[in-house]
């Protein structure tokens, strides 16, 4: 540590460098830190005139976010700054580099797209002694999106930067002293997704984030629907939601009979307690060909979202975030709260599946926190 460091380390732990002058020296306190080439001290009580030891000129001092260009003074000989403080509590940053600039207080950051031109929306952010505090809203299409985040380098040790959606922490990561960082995680984001950007550990001295970028990795398809009434449950392979041959992530719940109107008097019900929660059905296809797939279910939340596997793989893009809707209710009391889901494209098309001769697993794994009832699963022959 060089002498500068070790003696504003000694400012920091014995304020003894300090001097209050011309006022209540008793009445007066004073709260003192610094960092690189920084001093910041804020005094409360009576007016003053304060002694600090900087150990050379100072480049420029700001009193309370203004700049002071007169009214203080350096000695040479004593090797202090003499600032003068009206009464009250006050802060002063001593500047101790060439060219030096207040931190900003709040700047606009977009939140760009990777691809092509535009944005996401924004984040707001403000700057405090405590680091650097942004949010904003995602106006972007519903979907999973891959997030970057690049940072400047900070010159500081132990800044930390964290990621939230919806006051859920995406990501946490420690900032680097002298290079760039980029942080990339991947999130579910919804029109109107609340997103937070914090860097914590101390006042930041230049915005350290220089750019967020997202790019959707993953479309939510929102599932066609119609009656669980008009199925022709003869046409197809039926699999009743009940008789599930695997899971994990959580307890699967049967109904045994608590609902209304469920194909085989028994389905699966609060399907979603966990995001990663998963079951799975075993089912016999007796002839090879192409299908497709509907799915009957019922939901009071907003948007049940569950990917598709089909013996083991994601069988297309669309399957990796299907949305399901809220159909009125779980049909406890009402069957016509199940809805009959066709698996389908962005576009509305049913996707069709090629299934060999055989045994086939089909699997759906909860994405969000949406709880979905199922009744059963009904892969039709293509006509
Ligand atoms: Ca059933």
């Amino acid at each position: 540590m060089n002498r500068l460091g070790l003696v504003l380390s000694l400012l920091l732990f014995a304020a003894a460098v300090c001097f209050a002058r011309e006022g209540d020296a008793k009445s007066n306190s004073v709260a003192a830190s610094f960092d690189d080439d920084w001093v910041v001290v804020t005094v409360q009580g009576p007016a003053c005139r304060l002694d600090v030891r900087t150990e050379k000129k100072p480049t420029a001092i700001w009193l309370d976010g203004k700049k002071l260009d007169s009214g203080w003074s350096y000695s040479d000989e004593s090797k202090m700054t003499t600032i003068p403080f009206t009464e009250g509590t006050h802060s002063a940053e001593i500047a101790l580099l060439p060219n030096p600039k207040l931190p900003p207080t709040e700047a606009d950051i977009p939140i760009a797209k990777a691809e092509g031109s535009g944005t996401y929306g924004q984040l707001k952010a403000y700057f405090g002694p405590c680091g650097m505090q942004a949010s904003g809203i995602f106006t972007g299409e519903a979907g999973r999106y891959e997030c970057a985040v690049r940072c400047a380098p900070i010159g500081r040790k132990r800044l930390e930067a964290s990621l939230s959606a919806e006051g859920n922490p995406s990501a946490a990561w420690q900032l680097d002293k002298e290079k760039m960082t980029e942080k990339k995680v991947s999130l579910m984001l919804f029109p109107e997704t609340k997103l937070a950007l914090n860097v914590e550990g101390g006042r930041v001295r230049s915005n350290p984030v220089r750019g967020v970028a997202m790019k959707q990795t993953a479309p939510v398809v929102v599932l066609p629907h119609f009656p669980a009434k008009d199925v022709k449950t003869e046409d197809g392979i039926l699999i009743e939601g009940e008789k599930f041959s695997a899971h994990g992530g959580g307890e699967i719940k049967l109904s045994g009979g608590g609902h209304k109107g469920a194909h085989g008097n028994d389905n699966i019900y609060s399907f979603g307690t966990a995001p990663g929660q998963w079951v799975e059905w075993t089912f016999p296809v007796p002839a090879a060909g192409r299908y497709r797939l509907v799915i009957v279910g019922a939901s009071d939340h907003e948007r049940p979202i569950r990917r598709l596997e089909i013996d083991g793989k994601v069988p297309c893009p669309a399957c990796e975030l299907l949305q399901f809707a809220r159909t009125g209710g779980w049909a406890r009391n009402t069957a016509d709260e199940w809805w009959a889901f066709r698996v389908a494209d962005a576009s509305g098309s049913d996707m069709a599946f090629d299934l060999s001769e055989g045994k086939h697993t089909v699997r759906l794994t909860v994405v969000g926190d949406h709880h979905l009832n199922v009744d059963y699963l009904l892969f039709a022959p293509v006509k």
